[in-house]
């Protein structure tokens, strides 16, 4: 079935990418006021990616999300409390506060995890979709995973599985051109990922990863093609991340003027112009959705502030198949 144009649809996507914006924003809020430690990777500027991924797919399908995992989350269906809370390191987060920004799971709503090995998604995912396949349910499992991933070896293995066995899996590059301070020209002689899907016998295909429309449908098509038997799909979606890799990151390798062309491409902004010029959003409108975000996000902290430190005799409850692993409840 084609993706609907619906305008609550339309506007929920708007709305979605602005709640995974104010999230992101506060998380870098409170890493910096000390209110939480470790580190996070934060995925403003590439709403446009998760959410219209997300949009392409039923709540049954699978992601694999990896380590800048919030957006993908919340895009998914991720309660934004839960996701919170385990930042917080708190019981009612998704994995009891034990895994932190890289390391959470909610199965029923199809978020079979972040994951912080570069390029650990990909196997992952391959493998679920062999799962779905012989299991026939029906299912397809989207990875998503950064341009650094893959030039992992477990990139080329599981891509030449995955379509040897014609298996539901759709392979999603957010290609936003640094892994960590290393530029993509530095480490490969091709500019676009999408044309290795050649290699091994799938389709691949570029498309601008700052619209959220061009994202789903292209993602659309992949599900389609997954779910009728015809095997996996490369995307790589062009996008840029508005922060640094992780929290403290000067940013050195890149230009100040470089940065500024591509918040001009900011995915949210520009669909809300596409929105208005279609007469779906207008000020009021747009005024009132901030407002509930930030009311949502406000919710999701002091949700996370309440929520109660996980017992220490939880420390080891989940590391080994021992049968109390997680359920990724
Ligand atoms: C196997 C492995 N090697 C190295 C790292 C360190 N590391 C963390 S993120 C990252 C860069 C990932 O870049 P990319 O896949 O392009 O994703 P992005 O951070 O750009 O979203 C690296 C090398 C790691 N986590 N796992």
């Amino acid at each position: 079935m084609p993706p609907s144009n619906d305008p609550d649809v339309l506007l929920g996507y708007y709305r979605k990418m602005l709640l995974i914006r104010r999230f992101e924003e506060t998380l870098d809020e409170l890493f910096r006021g000390g209110s939480i430690s470790g580190t996070t990777h934060l995925c403003a500027g590439q709403e446009g990616v998760a959410v219209g991924a997300c949009a392409a797919l039923s709540r049954d399908d699978h992601v694999l999300s990896n380590h800048r995992g919030h957006g993908h989350c919340i895009a998914k269906g991720g309660d934004p409390r839960r996701i919170m809370a385990e930042l917080f390191g708190k019981v009612d987060g998704y994995s009891r506060g034990r895994g932190g920004s890289q390391h959470m799971a909610h199965f029923p709503i199809g978020f079979l995890g972040s994951n912080g090995i570069t390029g650990g998604t990909i196997p992952i995912a391959t493998g679920a979709a062999l799962s779905a396949k012989l299991q026939r349910t029906g299912r397809v499992v989207l990875a998503f995973f950064g341009e650094g991933a893959a030039n992992q070896g477990t990139f080329h293995e599981s891509l030449n599985m995955g379509a040897v066995w014609d298996l539901p899996v759709i392979y999603l590059c957010e290609n936003n051109l640094y892994a960590m301070s290393t530029a993509l020209s530095e480490v490969s002689r091709i500019t676009d990922i999408a044309d290795r899907a050649a290699a091994y016998g799938m389709p691949g295909a570029v498309v601008d990863g700052n619209d959220v429309l061009a994202v789903r449908d292209a993602v659309a098509g992949a599900a389609e093609r997954a779910r009728a038997g015809s095997g996996p799909t490369l995307i790589e979606a062009k996008t840029y991340r508005f922060y640094g890799h992780s929290k403290s990151d000067p940013r050195e390798y890149r230009t100040r003027d470089e940065e500024a062309k591509w918040r001009e491409r900011d995915p949210i902004p520009r669909f809300a112009r596409w929105l208005t010029e279609r007469g779906l959003l207008d000020g009021d409108a747009d005024a009132r959705t901030k407002q509930a975000v930030e009311a949502e996000v406000r919710a999701a902290v002091s949700f996370a502030e309440q929520s109660p430190l996980p017992d220490a005799s939880e420390a080891g409850r989940g590391l080994f198949a021992d049968g109390q692993a997680s359920d990724g409840g």
